[in-house]
């Protein structure tokens, strides 16, 4: 499907609210997920607003579902819901306090659009493919999108779901791998090097698309693209920038979770203004 100027300008436009959803939840000072929330933002926009079967009940039966196996990143779907109307601005401000709605991992308890509790990573492929799985059995055509980091792919569970997920031909899970590079201390060549990625998800039987994570006519196709694919599972390596967006964390370990100071602050609103005027 090929998808025109304007739908693009939208999807550009929604990430750049969503972004700004993101700075407005970690004001100077207070520590968050910077880093890996934006890098795939670009993609949170095309599913949540584009791709996904969503509806104003974030319970609808009829739903897609989307697993954050890298929770560290949620920050990323609080954005969205805030636009869906799964939470308000108030939540928003209150997020990663004992007592709010939005914690600092996800929570299906407490945070409506949440499909389960991740944060220790490695295991929301499994999860997800056990609903991939479950979604089958009942004759369901929902689908279920699994977002990994590529430093999680270092965690070795990963591996077993994704060889069950080829047996048992599930091609109603999509992973999508958040290819930003960096992982919490440092590179992710350098922690422990991933490979080529594409070969290894083949290898493991899957369909691989390997797309820039930040163009939306790449990663639509390559949703599409899942979707046709019958018969086993399709994996998206999308090649990202940590910190996408703003330029003073760009590529940078030391934002995967910090706390931006005044003036990181005031130019991360800026270069918001910039998106959005821009879009
Ligand atoms: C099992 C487990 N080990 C360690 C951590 C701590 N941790 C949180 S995020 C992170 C790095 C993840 O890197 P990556 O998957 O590349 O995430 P991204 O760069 O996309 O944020 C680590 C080690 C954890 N959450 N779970």
């Amino acid at each position: 499907m090929s998808y025109s100027e304007q739908e693009i300008r939208d999807l550009r436009r929604i990430a750049a609210t969503l972004r700004g959803n993101l700075i407005e939840m970690i004001p100077p000072g207070k520590v968050g997920h910077l880093g890996g929330s934006s890098s795939i933002m670009d993609v949170v926009a095309a599913l949540y607003f584009r791709h996904m079967k969503v509806f104003a009940d974030p319970k609808d039966a009829r739903r897609d579902r989307c697993v954050f196996s890298k929770g560290h990143a949620v920050l990323a779907q609080y954005a969205a819901f805030a636009e869906l109307g799964y939470v308000t601005r108030e939540d928003l401000h209150r997020v990663k306090t004992l007592d709010g709605t939005l914690q600092g991992h996800p929570d299906m308890d407490h945070t409506p659009g949440i499909e389960a509790v991740t944060g220790s990573l490695g295991q929301g492929l499994s999860v997800s493919l056990g609903m991939a799985l479950g979604l089958r059995l009942d004759g369901d055509d929902a689908r279920v999108f699994c977002v990994i980091g590529d430093g999680e792919l270092d965690e070795g569970q990963i591996w077993e779901a994704a060889m069950a997920a080829a047996a048992y031909g599930a091609d109603n899970l999509v992973a999508i791998v958040d290819s930003n590079k960096v992982q919490a201390t440092d590179a992710t060549e350098k922690v422990l090097p991933v490979g080529r990625l594409k070969q290894k998800w083949e290898a493991f039987g899957w369909n691989a698309v390997e797309i820039d994570g930040h163009d939306f006519a790449q990663i639509l196709d390559a949703l599409d693209a899942a979707k046709a694919c019958k018969g086993r599972p399709t994996a998206i390596i999308a090649d990202t920038v940590k910190g996408k967006g703003f330029d003073f964390a760009e590529g940078k370990a030391a934002y995967h979770n910090a706390a931006m100071n005044e003036e990181e602050y005031a130019r991360a609103v800026e270069l918001v203004k910039k998106m959005k005027e821009e879009a």
